[in-house]
């Protein structure tokens, strides 16, 4: 399907593809104003959270080296992990992420640069090994820093203080996410996701406004569709653009929304009229996923099959069933469709009547009739939920100790807008207040993909030593201060 289109939707994509904008940065403090011995360590700090690569000036004192500098370099995106190890590490996610190596330098002076482009603020440099007749200079650490995002677009937001910080590190985070695409986390996974793109697409409408980006974007995934046409959860681009084989139901649905928010943003109707056919695809592939008499979707205890949060213990067949609708209904703004409006109406009243808890205001979900705030939030957007009953059941959710939390920033932008939907901008600030200034409160110069206020160690893979500490979809909270939604 569409495969006579792909060449050409590639072809768009690669002409698209961003020139980087390059800044030389050097070290505020840390550089060593002595020569090193053998088990010296020096912390280089940045200053502020860069992506790109390193280079070292580095000589010597003493005789002519007679042996290797053997060094440990580890580049960290904020403090926390310059104390952690891989020491015990056996989670399912490749520990390769952990951003250290270790270089032997036989010839001094030289000037050595990373081959591996790295996202951090501080470079902490260990050394293993020197001999006893030389000792080591660092005269100069020089970071070839590179960014798709014009930072002379935007304005610095004034007014409250916390605010205003909220803000400029949210940008940070969506500045770095910003190279050839935009990336989900420039150290973890560097790659294009779907759910990531769509909350990176919406900052960068208020923000950066780089618009081509999100095109070139809209059209990798395009792309890389499968035969059927539906779209991977996440691609790669090197050495070739190529679908990675993980497919998720929500992620190939918000290609629809995705489309839809970049043409109002932009005005390019006509991106948005080439690739709607592909966008309508996604529902009809869903459809098999449906009970043609029950009209409510089948669930399913395959790792990842619906992503909504990384809460592992989240059911998420109602969420399922409330993406899938609002999907639609962003399907719906861009083409007219009777028919599709009626299935809307069937499987909205259907989840209502099988999911619905009137009693206690909740929606419940899977056999097990699970409570999770994710399950609120989604009845809110998709509106199975209005009015006062849309209300209510967030209400209810916060007043409920049992219901499973959230855990993700990319979630809690999801609650958020739902507070906002429902009239609780009040709440809303207050709940983005709340949660990314605790992040603040730690010291970050960018938001993390993982953050749970009461467990430091949040982490589905199994360690916080390979999460992602600058996480693309963790930026948008300048979209909610820039855009008015949170305004009364
Ligand atoms: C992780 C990444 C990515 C996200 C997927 C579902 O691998 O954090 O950002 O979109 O999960």
């Amino acid at each position: 399907m569409f495969e006579n289109r792909k060449k050409e939707w590639l072809r768009i994509a690669h002409s698209l593809k961003p020139t980087l904008q390059h800044e030389t940065v050097r070290p505020v403090s840390g550089l060593p104003g002595h020569a090193l011995t053998e088990n010296d360590s020096v912390i280089l700090d940045f200053g502020n959270h860069y992506v790109g690569h390193l280079t070292l000036k580095l000589s010597s004192q003493g005789s002519h080296p007679d042996a290797p500098a053997w060094l440990s370099v580890k580049f960290c995106e904020n403090e926390r992990e310059l104390g952690e190890t891989l020491e015990g590490y056996n989670g399912w996610i490749s520990k390769g992420w952990v951003q250290q190596e270790q270089i032997h330098i036989d010839v001094l002076p030289t000037q050595y640069s990373f081959p591996r482009r790295y996202a951090f603020r501080y470079v902490k440099i260990d050394i293993l090994a020197l001999s006893s007749k030389y000792q080591l200079v660092i005269e100069d650490a020089v970071l070839d820093a590179t960014t798709s995002a014009d930072s002379s677009r935007i304005a610095p937001l004034s007014g409250d203080p916390l605010d205003t910080a909220i803000d400029r590190i949210a940008l940070r985070t969506l500045h770095s996410c910003m190279q050839d695409f935009f990336e989900d986390g420039p150290k973890r996974d560097r790659r294009l996701w779907l759910g990531d793109l769509r909350l990176q697409a919406l900052t960068n409408s208020v923000a950066y406004q780089n618009f081509d980006l999100v095109k070139r974007c809209l059209y990798l995934f395009a792309a890389v569709s499968d035969a059927d046409g539906r779209i991977p959860a996440c691609l790669f681009t090197e050495p070739e653009v190529e679908a990675d084989d993980t497919y998720m139901f929500d992620y190939s649905l918000f290609f629809i929304p995705t489309l839809w928010q970049y043409a109002m943003a932009s005005g390019d109707q006509e991106t948005m009229e080439d690739l709607l056919p592909l966008a309508l695809r996604q529902l009809e592939l869903a459809d098999a996923q449906f009970d043609p008499c029950t009209h409510l979707i089948q669930d399913s205890d395959v790792l990842g099959w619906c992503f909504v949060d990384w809460a592992l213990p989240l059911n998420k067949q109602f969420c399922a069933q409330a993406i899938w609708i609002y999907c639609a209904n962003a399907a719906l703004k861009m083409k007219p469709d009777p028919a599709l409006k009626e299935k809307i109406a069937l499987r909205k009243e259907a989840a209502i009547r099988h999911w619905y808890d009137s009693k206690q205001h909740l929606f419940l979900s899977g056999a097990a009739r699970q409570i999770s705030w994710a399950s609120q939030v989604w009845a809110v957007l998709s509106g199975i939920a209005e009015g006062e009953m849309a209300s209510a059941c967030l209400n209810a959710v916060s007043a409920c100790p049992d219901a499973l939390p959230m855990v993700t920033p990319y979630m809690m932008h999801h609650y958020a807008e739902a507070l906002c939907q429902v009239g609780h901008r009040q709440q809303a600030r207050q709940v983005i207040r709340e949660y990314w200034g605790a992040m603040v409160a730690q010291g970050a110069d960018t938001f993390f993909e993982l953050f749970n206020p009461d467990n430091p160690d949040e982490s589905p893979y199994g360690s916080p030593v390979v999460n992602s500490f600058c996480h693309a979809w963790s930026c948008t909270p300048s979209w909610f201060l820039r855009s008015g939604m949170l305004n009364e």
